[in-house]
């Protein structure tokens, strides 16, 4: 059985959408075959109207279908717009066992809440809070003590049905939840403490049994943190943890669930600004965030105000927080930079005058090189750039070569 995925882009100012096998790094636009498909939603209705599974329909076209395109990581959007975020906790060992050890006042509630009948479920987010794949995940201002929490997310359709997986990030201040429980919303829910993607993979075209998840943390180019765990140690099904939810709460159309964490960090990690948060689950693809303290400002990025981030010393490139325009002036750090041209959310901004055949720097790696000449402020994209990073499969060099 090869996992079928589903992810979306922007491409100009439109919205796509494309299927692939996993481990294919070609997308097979779907609006390409039925135009006007948009969203999974509209995906759904398609094959509702046709009398045709999603995941028949769609792999009649990834068989019979040429045309493929590859989708530049700055253009990926979270896959699928949920209405509500769940989530669920100490649904493995490992998270029953670092917050035994962490709580400062509950001893033993853990345990207990592992082996009970009745799982633990927490809300964790509006849809509209949720954040996508490249974006900022945010750290509180009052919490000294953050992680990721790596967890398979679980979609359920308009019907609440099972429809498929995704990565989800369930960001955690551990100091406010070690602190006391009864902290535990706080712990959880703050500004971009919620991430998902970038691809949602079909649920009958995958066993979720047998899922490893990843996280690596990286740190001014450094791996501070490498995990692995895999979903054959979650505690409780898939089912139960959807019934969890459901029971007394009728399910809203297009719901998610996390899962729960089986990687705990090491009680002296941290997570700091500017960290760089891999997930990786391989039918799914990599998860990719940035941490990010919460400012004063930051109610303003909500409202897609200037803003950009360096994520590394040595990158040649920022990051957008927002849509920038031209001729707005943006500060990273003591440089002064004007916006030469239109910066949607997530794109990069050069910081350096670049020649045909300079690397472009982001994350301190190499991620392509500049095929004009790029000027400080100007937007780099794949007009400027040819990259060496395809979707999700990270890392595909170019002749060979490793970034
Ligand atoms: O009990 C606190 C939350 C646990 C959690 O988020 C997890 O185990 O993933
Ligand atoms: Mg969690």
């Amino acid at each position: 059985m090869t996992a079928i995925r589903l992810m979306r882009w922007r491409e100009n100012q439109a919205l796509r959408m494309g299927v692939s096998y996993a481990g294919d790094p070609a997308w097979w636009p779907v609006d390409d075959a039925v135009p006007g498909l948009k969203t999974v939603a509209d995906l759904l209705e398609y094959c509702r109207s046709q009398a045709v599974a999603v995941e028949t329909w769609t792999r009649d076209m990834l068989e019979t279908r040429t045309v493929r395109v590859a989708v530049p990581d700055d253009d990926v959007l979270v896959p699928v717009d949920v209405a509500e975020l769940w989530a669920c906790g100490v649904t493995y060992a490992q998270s029953r066992d670092a917050r035994e050890t962490e709580t400062q006042t509950g001893h033993d509630i853990y345990a207990q809440v592992y082996h009970a009948h009745r799982p633990e479920v927490f809300f964790k987010a509006p849809g509209s809070r949720v954040v996508g794949p490249n974006q900022v995940v945010g750290l509180r201002r009052d919490a000294t003590w953050h992680v990721p929490e790596p967890e398979l997310t679980v979609i359920l359709d308009d019907h609440g049905a099972l429809l498929g997986f995704t990565v989800g990030n369930d960001m955690t201040a551990r100091d406010l939840e070690a602190a006391n429980p009864l902290y535990l919303p706080q712990a959880k829910m703050f500004h971009h403490s919620a991430s998902i993607g970038p691809t949602l993979v079909f649920a009958s075209t995958v066993d979720w049994t047998q899922l490893t998840i990843t996280l690596e943390i990286w740190r001014r180019g450094e791996r501070v943190l490498h995990d692995t765990t895999d979903t054959g140690r979650l505690r409780r099904s898939v089912a139960e943890l959807v019934q969890a939810v459901q029971h007394e709460w009728p399910l809203a159309p297009w719901t998610g669930i996390m899962t729960g964490t089986g990687i705990v960090p090491p009680d002296g990690f941290a997570l700091e600004e500017g960290d760089v948060i891999q997930i990786t689950i391989p039918e799914v693809g990599t998860l990719v965030n940035i941490a990010q303290r919460i400012d004063p400002a930051w109610a303003d990025v909500a409202q897609g105000v200037s803003r950009v981030l360096q994520i590394d010393p040595r990158d040649t490139v920022a990051v957008s927080l927002g849509e920038l325009i031209p001729g707005q002036t943006v500060t990273i750090g003591t440089q002064v930079l004007q916006v030469k041209q239109s910066i949607p959310f997530g794109h990069k901004l050069a910081l350096t005058a670049m020649a045909p055949g300079d690397w472009v720097i982001k994350y301190g790696e190499r991620i392509g090189t500049a095929c004009t000449s790029i000027a400080p402020g100007d937007h780099v994209h794949t007009h400027n750039v040819e990259s060496y990073r395809g979707r999700g499969d990270r890392a595909v060099a170019k002749g060979g070569e490793t970034l």
